[in-house]
């Protein structure tokens, strides 16, 4: 992936620059304090973090409107923070609490909102790019204007069900933008081992559907890409791929030591293309804001991750009978 120093001077107002950071920091904070309590013993199951790769999933949701969609995999949780779910009621449900989005029932894979359009949260590498389309479909049969961004990485690119996908979507000009998270690794499979092209963001050109790759280390270049995929789609042009080049700093998921690779390598990208000290610097170098107003935020959502955290400890487990709601929708 580029490194920071390769960004243009952006053309954006101070305020929503702030707001970026803002966002990537609470997913970061959020991230770290959940790696805490699974280190306590206080989250069951699977835990996979987001740490690095922020700028995606922010500079996407920055490119949306009211009414649009988002599916992801296992790696949800920025996604969630980013549409605007309670930071509270993720923890909870990572701790398997009542006071869970899913009622403590679901845990880190399984959460959703219909009030934010969010529609998980899948544990099957690729099984939410059918399913993305899905919603594709329903929106083009309503004529209402919406559109889907089906987030998927570089490992789960390589699935069939993907390609298939790609066909009805092209065919049926579906409002989709197929968002390729390239992290680079599956599991611990770096993607020179596994995927015979470097890009994959050319892979829908059998299809007919366009794409590009974007530096999913600055959120602006990443909101940029957003808004003309969208605009494509929103277009009645089909569907349009983005490769997002990023990086995860942790393991695949908690239980994963990342033996793989270097922290050389790690360490390289964390001082070179942080997204989030890549907005620190466009802040504070075009003077939109000072080291007190960015230390403000830092408490600010400091704040906000410890009640969600208290609140993920206090709220108690769910009740047996629990176990007979919410079977059927
Ligand atoms: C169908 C299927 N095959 C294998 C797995 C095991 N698995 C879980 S995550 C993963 C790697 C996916 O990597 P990628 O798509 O790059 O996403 P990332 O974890 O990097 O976000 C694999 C092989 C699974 N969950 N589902
Ligand atoms: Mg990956």
């Amino acid at each position: 992936m580029a490194a920071r120093k390769t960004t243009k001077k952006p053309n954006v107002s101070a305020e929503e620059l702030t707001d970026y950071y803002r966002e990537m920091l609470l997913i970061r904070r959020f991230e770290e304090k959940a790696g805490q309590l699974y280190g306590m013993g206080l989250i069951g199951g699977f835990c996979h973090l987001y740490i690095g790769q922020e700028a995606v999933v922010v500079g996407l949701e920055a490119a949306t409107e009211e009414g649009d969609k988002r599916i992801t995999s296992y790696r949800d949780h920025g996604h969630m923070l980013a549409c605007g779910m309670d930071p509270g009621g993720v923890m909870a449900e990572l701790t398997g609490r009542i006071g869970g989005l899913s009622k403590g029932k679901g845990g880190s894979m399984h959460m959703f909102s219909k009030e934010k359009h969010f529609y998980g949260g899948h544990g099957i590498v690729g099984a939410q790019v059918p399913l993305g389309a899905g919603l594709a479909f329903a929106d083009k049969y309503k004529g209402n204007g919406r559109v889907t961004f089906t987030y998927f990485g570089d490992g789960a690119a390589n699935q069939g069900q993907v390609y298939e996908t790609f066909n009805m979507a092209a065919l049926w000009d579906l409002p989709v933008v197929f968002v390729i998270e390239n992290n680079q690794y599956a599991m611990g499979t770096a993607q020179a081992r596994s995927t015979s092209t470097k890009d994959i963001y050319h892979r829908g050109e059998a299809f007919g559907i366009p794409g590009e790759i974007v530096n999913g280390m600055d959120v602006l270049a990443v909101k940029a890409a957003g808004e003309k995929a969208v605009s494509h789609c929103r277009a009645g042009k089909g569907p349009y791929i983005l490769e997002i080049k990023t990086y995860r700093y942790r393991g695949h998921s908690m239980s994963d030591p990342a033996k793989y690779r270097t922290r050389e390598e790690v360490q390289k990208v964390r001082e070179q293309s942080d997204p989030i000290e890549h907005v620190r610097e466009l802040l504070l170098t075009g003077k939109h804001a000072t080291e007190d107003d960015l230390k403000a935020i830092d408490k600010e959502i400091k704040e906000i991750v410890n009640q969600a955290a208290e609140f993920s400890k206090e709220s108690p487990e769910p009740s047996v009978e629990e176990l007979w709601t919410d079977i059927y929708a």
